[in-house]
Formats: structure tokens, C-alpha cells, sequence
């Protein structure tokens, strides 16, 4: 039989306190998995308690800036003394720019980067070690549409999710020998505050042109919700993907496999 269940894993997903991250490790919850988040400041912790507490899920929230190494490892020693190895990392705190690139400081650029790229890399490697000495370990990088397709405006963040996709084959070709699996997640458009400016009301109530265009270039013709991504994220959670590594499973309604509308 098949095994779907997080049942006794302990599931550490970044950035949860709302959005995609909220949902993907209120999905665990429900499989079985105990949870832990962080949030960079208190307030956004104690709110995530208050939502997953809502849900009936009992979280662990942590203040926790995943860009900075120190506070990291901390964050991994704590959880290690407080609740035991993690058994299931998910690296989903993002941020993004929306700034033509020769309007963009290197500043700016590096943010993105530092958040989208170079805290995956931290957190997993303060996380592997303990998956070793556990003899197993699901690590699962929310990745994006922009790990394959640029656009205009988002130049930091098209290379922080291209370099995210091929960091997660890293870790898969590096440590797939100590039953690690390493997969990444590419989401479509999905409606969370993060992708809020792309779908305000315009001025004058009208939709918001980018809103009727992803609308367009996705066969669901719609834009994901959080939910639509808690399936696949149980799956590579779960034993049912033990054989699955290096993998990016895009959950985009269609949208890498659509070339658009084509005149009537
Ligand atoms: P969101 O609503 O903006 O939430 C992002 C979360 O990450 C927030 O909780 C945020 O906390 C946290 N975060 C940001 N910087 C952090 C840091 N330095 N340390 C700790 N936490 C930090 O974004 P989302 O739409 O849920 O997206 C979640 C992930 O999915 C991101 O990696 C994003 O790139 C990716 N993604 C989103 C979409 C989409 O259409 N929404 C599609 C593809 C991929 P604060 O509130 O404190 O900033
Ligand atoms: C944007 C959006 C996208 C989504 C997502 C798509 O401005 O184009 O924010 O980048 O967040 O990454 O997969």
C-alpha cells in the first residue's frame, strides 16, 4: 500500500505564517506531521499560531530571519533540543521585486537573492546533517514559474528560482545516497499577498490587466489557490516519493504546456 502519511514526522516549513507556507504545513498537519514555522518578526509568529490554532492544528513558531546563518543554526539546534530531528524541510520563504532591471539596485537585486536563493541553500544545510544521521530526510524547494520562463520586471527573482531549481538537483545528485530526496515545487499564478498587486481592482473597478492575462495563459483558466498545492506537497513529503529526487513537479494549471490562445 502506498504510504501518503506524515504521520510522526516532524515538518519544518519556512515562512508559514500566511500564504503558500500556511497551507502546505496545514496539509501536513492533516497527514500527520507535527509542525514547526518561522516568521521574521513576533507578531507575524504569534499570528500564524493564531491561524493554525484556528484550524485546530497545534504549530511550533519560531522568529527566524533565514538569511542570516547564526540565526539558522540556532533556529535548527533549538527545534533539534526541543522537538527532535527534522524529518521534512520545506523552503518556502520568498520575497520578490517587481522593478524593470536597469532600474534595479544591485541592493535590491541581492535581497532577492539572499531571501529566494541563498537561505535555501542555508537552511538545508544546517537541516541535512540530522536527515543523515536519521538515514532519511524530504527537503522540497518552492520554486516558481520564473524557474523556467522570464518576464519582464522580475529579473532578481527569475535568477533566484532558476538557481533554486538546479540547487535542488544538487541536493538531490549530492545526497540522494543518504535517502535524502531533494524536489522543488513550481507553483503557477496562485492568489496569496504576494501576487495581491497583480490582481487589485484598477481605479475605475475594472479587473486588473495582468489578472486577465494570466487568466488567459492558463488552460484552468483560473488562478490557483494555497490548497492547490497541499497534494502535491504531501506526495513529495511522503514515502510515496522516495524514488522521486531532482525533480521540479510544476503545479501551474497548464501553464509551461500552453502557448497561449491562438486567434479565432
Ligand atoms: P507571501 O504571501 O509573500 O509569503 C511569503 C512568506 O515568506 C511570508 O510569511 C514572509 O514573512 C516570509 N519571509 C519573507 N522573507 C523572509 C525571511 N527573510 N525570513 C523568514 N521568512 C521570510 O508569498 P507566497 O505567495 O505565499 O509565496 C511563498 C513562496 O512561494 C515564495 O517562495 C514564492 O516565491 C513562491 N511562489 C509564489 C507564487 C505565487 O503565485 N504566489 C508562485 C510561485 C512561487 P514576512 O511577512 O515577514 O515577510
Ligand atoms: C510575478 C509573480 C510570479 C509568481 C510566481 C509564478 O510577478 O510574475 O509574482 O513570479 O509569484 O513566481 O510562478
Amino acid at each position: 500500500m502506498v504510504n501518503f502519511s506524515l504521520e510522526g514526522k516532524l515538518a519544518l516549513v519556512t515562512g508559514a505564517s500566511y500564504g503558500i507556507g500556511f497551507a502546505i504545513a496545514s496539509g501536513f498537519a492533516k497527514a500527520g506531521a507535527t509542525i514547526v514555522f518561522n516568521d521574521i518578526k513576533q507578531e507575524l509568529v504569534d499570528r500564524g499560531l493564531a491561524a493554525y490554532q484556528e484550524a485546530g492544528i497545534k504549530a511550533h513558531g519560531y522568529v527566524c530571519d533565514v538569511t542570516n546563518e547564526e540565526q539558522v543554526n540556532a533556529f535548527i539546534r533549538q527545534i533539534e533540543k526541543e522537538l527532535g530531528t527534522i524529518d521534512i524541510l520545506v523552503n518556502n520563504a520568498g520575497i520578490i521585486k517587481r522593478i524593470p532591471m536597469v532600474e534595479m539596485s544591485a541592493a535590491e537585486f541581492r535581497q532577492v537573492i539572499d531571501v529566494d536563493l541563498n537561505a535555501p541553500f542555508i537552511v538545508s544545510k544546517a537541516v541535512i546533517p540530522g536527515m543523515i544521521k536519521k538515514g532519511h530526510g524530504k527537503i522540497i524547494n518552492i520554486c516558481s514559474m520564473m524557474s523556467e520562463l522570464g518576464r519582464e520586471t522580475v529579473s532578481a527573482y527569475a535568477a533566484a528560482k532558476g538557481g533554486l531549481k538546479m540547487l535542488t538537483r544538487n541536493i538531490a545528485s549530492e545526497y540522494g545516497e543518504f535517502n535524502i530526496q531533494c524536489n522543488g515545487i513550481g507553483p503557477g499564478y496562485i492568489a496569496t499577498p504576494q501576487t495581491a498587486p497583480l490582481r487589485e481592482r484598477q481605479a475605475d473597478g475594472s479587473r486588473h490587466p495582468f489578472d486577465a492575462f494570466i487568466v488567459a495563459k492558463t488552460p484552468a483558466a483560473r488562478w490557483g489557490s494555497p490548497e492547490d498545492l497541499v497534494g502535491p506537497a504531501v506526495f513529495l513529503a511522503s514515502e510515496a516519493s522516495d524514488f522521486v529526487n531532482g525533480h521540479v513537479l510544476y503545479v501551474d494549471g497548464g501553464i509551461l504546456a500552453y502557448i497561449g490562445k491562438q486567434p479565432k
